[in-house]
Formats: structure tokens, C-alpha cells, sequence
């Protein structure tokens, strides 16, 4: 057996010990996505969390995504391997900022993006994650929107509401924010059949030149249903790991060679071995934050996707 194998074989059987849930970003790295039991994104990963019936819960992913599944499972363990895999995105926002916005803007509905801190989340009327802010924003009767703390995912958004006003933080993702209208159009020349597919948290002047834009399920979804033969992914190049496995007839391109979050891939199987040995790099919510951040992520599952 290679070393890679029993420590594989180690994952599976502590996994079996300690009645583990290992649940996986898709931005993760290739030999973490293939050892969990599911692979998606946070709105999935959520749901999966929420529903667990396992007493732990292995989170490959970033801070944020792990603090969601303690709020959603309070009676589990929940553990990030990873365990200082921040998001600079979620760091643009805190609670106390959140509290002057809504002093300022006392008529909007607060919506944080799940990219954000349990204090954030529990100053916010409701969560949504790219899978569904258009249809969180749609469930609001609200006409003012604060709209956190993803600036670029916002103004994809407020563009679908003409009618309602929106305050957009000025925040964003690191990786998707580097993209630019330049590397779209060098790509459209270099593959003119090709489809261009975006991340709303790309900057508008890219999504504009975008054939289609849709978070990492979307992305997903719309490759599967494409007629295209060639398709240039614009998100985190961890998806392309899963579009490749799943559509070996298609010829599938990262938009550039910078899409890499360098948090995600801070998540190694010897860091989920340890942190499963040891029952190690727990995540966990005070209360009474917890409540108030647990009330806003329930909206947002409730509205689905
Ligand atoms: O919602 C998520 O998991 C993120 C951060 C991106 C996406 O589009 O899936």
C-alpha cells in the first residue's frame, strides 16, 4: 500500500469510529472532493449539514462554511481541518458596521451573503448564497435593500430589481474580483465557439461579457445542459475537477490561470486525518448569536433555491 492509501484507508475507518460526516466545497482539491460523502456548494452543503444524523461533521472548506453548519447543528461536532482557512471576502463586513448601515437605512432589509461572519449573519433579516439571493431578494416585500458584504454579487442582484433601491457593500472575493473584461475577451478570441460561464461575484464589466452567470451548482448545471462542445469556466478552478470527471466529451477551460483560492486549498487529507484522530480545529457559536444567525440561514433555506 502507497502512503496516500493507508492514509486514506486511516480517513475511512476513523470516519466509521467517530460516526464522521465528511461534507466538501467545490473548491476544494481533487483527493479531498473525491473522499467526501458530498460535494457541493454552501446552499447544498447547508442543507446536508442541517439534516446530519452523524455526531461530527468533517467541514472541507472555509471558516464561514463550517461556522454555518455549527449554527444550523448545534448538537453536533463540527470540525474544520483547515483550521485557519479564513475568507477575506467575509472579513470585509462586521457586526457593528452591519448595525450603523441599518441605523442609516432604517426601512431595508438586511440580506448577508453566506460569506460572512455569525455576528453578520445575525445582524441580517436573512442569508442567501449565489444559488438563490435573486430569490431571497424576490421573497423580501422590502423596497430598500443592504445588500453584504459582496459588492460585485450585489450589483448582479440589485440589476434583476430595478424597482427596489440597493446599498452595496464594497466588498469581494479575491479570486473572482481579478478577473478581468480583458481575460474574457483574449478568451472569446483564442475560443470563439466557445460559452463563457461567470460567477456573480466576478466584477460587473465581466459579468457583462459573460455568456451565462450562475454560482458553482449553476455552472454545473448549465455544462451539463449546454449544447456547447467547448465551455470557459469563470469561478474557482476546484470545479473544474467535477465538470472534467462528469463530461469527459467536452473541452472545459479555466477562464484564467489565477481563478485559485488560496483558503480553500488549505484543506489536506492529512489535515482531515488529524482533525478526525483528534477530534481537533472545532468550530463552534455562542449563544446567544447562534439564535439570531441560526433564525437567518432557516429563511434562507426555507426560500430553497
Ligand atoms: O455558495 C457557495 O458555496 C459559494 C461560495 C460559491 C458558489 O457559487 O457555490
Amino acid at each position: 500500500m502507497s502512503t496516500n492509501e493507508i492514509l486514506l484507508a486511516e480517513i475511512t475507518r476513523l470516519k466509521k469510529e467517530r460516526n464522521a460526516l465528511i461534507l466538501a466545497h467545490n473548491y476544494q482539491v481533487e483527493e479531498v472532493q473525491d473522499i467526501a460523502d458530498f460535494v457541493g456548494d454552501s446552499f447544498f452543503l447547508s442543507q446536508k449539514a442541517a439534516a446530519a444524523t452523524e455526531e461530527v461533521i468533517v467541514f472541507c472548506g472555509v471558516h464561514f462554511m463550517a461556522e454555518s453548519a455549527a449554527i444550523l447543528a448545534p448538537d453536533k461536532t463540527v470540525l474544520l481541518p483547515a483550521a485557519d482557512a479564513g475568507c477575506p471576502l467575509a472579513d470585509f463586513a462586521d457586526a457593528e458596521q452591519v448595525r450603523q448601515w441599518r441605523a442609516r437605512h432604517p426601512q431595508a432589509a438586511v440580506v448577508a451573503y453566506i460569506n460572512s461572519s455569525a455576528e453578520v449573519k445575525a445582524e441580517a433579516d436573512i442569508c442567501c448564497t449565489s444559488a438563490n439571493a435573486i430569490k431571497v431578494v424576490e421573497s423580501l416585500p422590502h423596497d430598500e435593500i443592504i445588500f453584504l458584504p459582496d459588492g460585485n454579487l450585489g450589483h448582479y442582484v440589485a440589476s434583476h430589481f430595478p424597482e427596489k433601491t440597493f446599498h452595496l457593500w464594497p466588498g469581494y472575493c479575491i479570486t473572482h474580483h481579478r478577473i478581468t473584461p480583458e481575460d474574457v475577451q483574449a478568451v472569446r478570441e483564442r475560443h470563439p465557439q466557445a460559452e463563457i460561464l461567470v460567477h456573480p461575484e466576478c466584477q460587473p464589466s465581466v459579468v457583462a461579457l459573460a455568456d451565462f452567470v450562475g454560482s458553482t451548482s449553476q455552472i454545473l448545471d448549465r455544462v451539463a445542459k449546454s449544447p456547447a462542445k467547448t465551455l470557459i469556466i469563470g469561478t474557482e478552478m476546484g470545479v473544474i475537477h467535477g465538470l472534467k470527471k462528469n463530461h469527459p466529451d467536452k473541452e472545459i477551460y479555466l477562464l484564467s490561470s489565477g481563478l485559485v483560492c488560496p483558503n480553500m486549498k488549505r484543506t489536506t487529507l492529512q489535515k482531515i486525518h488529524h482533525a478526525l484522530e483528534n477530534l481537533e480545529m472545532r468550530v463552534t457559536v455562542a449563544e446567544p448569536v447562534r439564535a439570531k444567525a441560526y433564525a437567518a440561514l432557516q429563511r434562507m433555506l426555507a426560500v430553497g433555491r
